[in-house]
């Protein structure tokens, strides 16, 4: 795990030591052109000032800036994300989520790419402010987690805390338990960049709590494993964690997969049933043998046909055992065998 959390980071002894070459990402444009496949919703929560806009910048390409904006409303960026060497085109949603609007301000949507590793040469920067994509999901003014359902079609919940400042860490415990249990979270504990000894957050409380809260989680929210909390810790200034989030993603991806193969599923099963409704009106099936509408099998033959049926059957028995007995000069006795076929054919009794 530690490995993990270790990749990204750009803290190298060697001044000019590049970091290590992030994913490389198409633009919205190109990929689109490709159809996009699946769309993902992942909500980024958490208390002020820890690093919320920080980590949402990167997944969009940029640079971690040291200047602090706090943000005004809930921001909502598109960036493109690719599952391994899956040839699929996820469009993730993210959002930056603010518990309590200030003044509204908005300004061109941003779509760019993911960014893993900091890098200061590299100077593209989001606009920061994007308009929410949906009007009708977000509503006009007050964009925050107190007008807006952020759980709403979402399906992973990134939450972070600045593991300087504990109260940071009690908000995320306080909102986990709102968090529905289809939905995969990911606890943060951002700022490990900072010395050890400014770490107020220590790890057996964090652990302590989360399980409890993953218990819960079974218990009263149905969570299967992919949806129960995982934590890592991270810095948006060095980058460190970031390639774990970016992987982290595939869990909400794959339930989402998973959902969509259900879905198919399921269509291809009433696909087959309204073919077989369609095929049973066809004027090649003999009328008496057409399926009635609504029942599963066709009409039971008529009493006559049925008596006649088995008047057929035991006279065929009866002369097949007269000739047995012909052939052995003897008269026969029904023995076990023979009251066992007709058991057989009791449906025809
Ligand atoms: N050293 C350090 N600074 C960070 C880190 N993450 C964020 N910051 C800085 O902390 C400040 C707050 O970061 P933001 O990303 O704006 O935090 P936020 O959660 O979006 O804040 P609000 O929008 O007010 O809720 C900024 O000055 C960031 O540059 C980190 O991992 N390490
Ligand atoms: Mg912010």
């Amino acid at each position: 795990m530690s490995f993990l959390w270790n990749l990204g980071t750009a803290k190298k002894p060697v001044a000019s030591a590049k970091p290590a070459s992030p994913p490389h990402f198409q633009s919205m444009n190109v990929a689109f052109r490709r159809g996009v496949q699946y769309n993902m919703k992942v909500a980024i929560r958490g208390d002020v000032m820890t690093g919320k806009s920080s980590l949402f910048r990167r997944l969009q390409g940029a640079d971690f800036d040291s200047n602090y904006i706090s943000t005004p409303q809930i921001e909502v960026s598109n960036i493109q994300w690719k599952y391994k060497d899956s040839p699929d085109i996820i469009k993730v949603e993210v959002w930056d989520v603010v518990d309590r609007a200030k003044n509204a301000v908005t300004s061109p949507s941003t779509e760019a790419g993911i960014k893993l590793e900091h890098n200061s040469a590299q100077k593209q920067q989001p606009k920061r402010g994007t308009p929410p994509p949906s009007t009708a999901e977000l509503g006009d003014l007050g964009l925050d987690a107190s007008t807006v359902n952020v759980y709403r079609n979402c399906h992973a919940v990134i939450f972070m805390f600045d593991m300087t400042k504990p109260w940071t860490f009690e908000y995320v415990i306080k909102e986990l338990p709102s968090v529905p249990g289809n939905v995969s979270i990911l606890v943060l504990g951002n700022f490990n960049d900072k010395d050890l000894n400014e770490r107020k957050v220590s790890l057996d409380t964090v652990h302590a709590a989360l399980y409890d809260l993953n218990q819960e989680r079974i218990k009263e929210k149905d969570a299967t494993k992919p949806n129960l909390i995982r934590y890592i810790e991270c810095s948006m200034s060095t980058g460190s964690g970031l390639r774990f989030i970016y992987a982290y993603l595939g869990i909400p991806f794959l339930q989402l997969q998973i959902e969509s193969m259900k879905q198919q599923l399921e269509s291809k099963a009433i696909e087959a049933v309204n073919l077989l409704d369609e095929l049973d009106q066809s004027n090649e099936v003999p009328e008496q043998l057409q399926r009635i509408r609504g029942q599963d099998n066709f009409q039971q033959p008529s009493t006559s046909t049925l008596d006649e049926q088995r008047s057929t059957m035991r006279e065929a028995w009866e002369a097949e055992l007269d000739q047995i007995a012909r052939d052995h000069g003897k008269e026969i006795c029904l023995g076990s065998a023979d009251r066992m076929f007709l058991s057989r054919h009791e449906h025809f009794q």
